[in-house]
């Protein structure tokens, strides 16, 4: 019997971005005769805490609920939801897993990852990724008032956006020796992952790198494995 995997990443949802959720449930539905549906990261665009977003995000998390009693649903968190947690799962019903995950399935290994750890050049990215997703830092945010973590994550969000600005396309792209450590681990094994939003697929000497790319809310993308992998473009 062959098993149907789907994978995609960076939807960066936005509660109030209408057709772009709707994109998302729309996906859900198709997605519900796979047997098992993979999210690597960044599914929404910000995260502050189960107890804060998830009353924002009602209906995502309603439609995630629905997708998981059909099929399997994993989600690999991002830079941008790497708060989600015990609640959002307990919600959904879904399986939060780490990251890299080895996925096995059609005799054949993929590495996931969400993708932004590859991203070793833009050292200070990295500096910043270590404080704020240090588990003390995260025990530490998520007990704080919720208007001060709002208040927080836009004031972190505005450094981030002012220094992406003066970064070049380079340094925000996975760097390859960052890959080719990776997957020296996993032999035999291809990679699959999202983040840096440049949908394409990299055959390397020993593996092959899919990007997946992020959603507008016109036009989303998957990969789809069976016996073979394939792109699916969602509309
Ligand atoms: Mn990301």
């Amino acid at each position: 019997m062959t098993i149907r995997t789907l994978l995609i990443a960076d939807l960066h949802l936005v509660s109030h971005e209408v057709e772009k959720n709707q994109l998302f449930e729309k996906f859900c539905q198709q997605a519900e005769s796979a047997d098992q549906v993979f999210i690597l990261g960044d599914l929404f665009n910000t995260w502050l805490g189960d107890d804060l977003s998830a009353p924002h995000y009602a209906q995502t998390l309603l439609t995630l609920k629905a997708l998981s009693s059909k099929t399997k649903v994993l989600i690999m968190t991002g830079n941008r939801d790497f708060l989600l947690a015990h609640e959002f799962a307990r919600q959904t019903n879904c399986q939060l897993i780490d990251s890299p995950y080895l996925l096995e399935t059609s005799g054949h290994q993929y590495v996931l990852t969400h993708g932004d750890e590859l991203c070793t050049d833009d050292e200070s990215y990295q500096q910043m990724k270590s404080i704020l997703q240090h588990p003390i830092t995260k025990f530490i945010f998520v007990r704080l008032p919720k208007k001060w973590r709002l208040k927080l994550s836009g004031q972190l969000r505005q450094k981030s956006i002012n220094a992406q600005q003066n970064k070049s396309k380079e340094i925000m792209d996975v760097n390859p020796s960052a890959v080719n450590e990776l997957m020296k681990k996993y032999p035999g094994a291809d990679l699959i992952h999202g983040h840096t939003h440049r949908l394409n697929t990299h055959v390397e000497k020993t593996f092959t790198r899919y990007v997946l790319g992020d959603w507008s809310a016109a036009q989303g993308n998957a990969i789809e494995i069976t016996d073979q992998l394939n792109r699916l473009e969602i509309r």
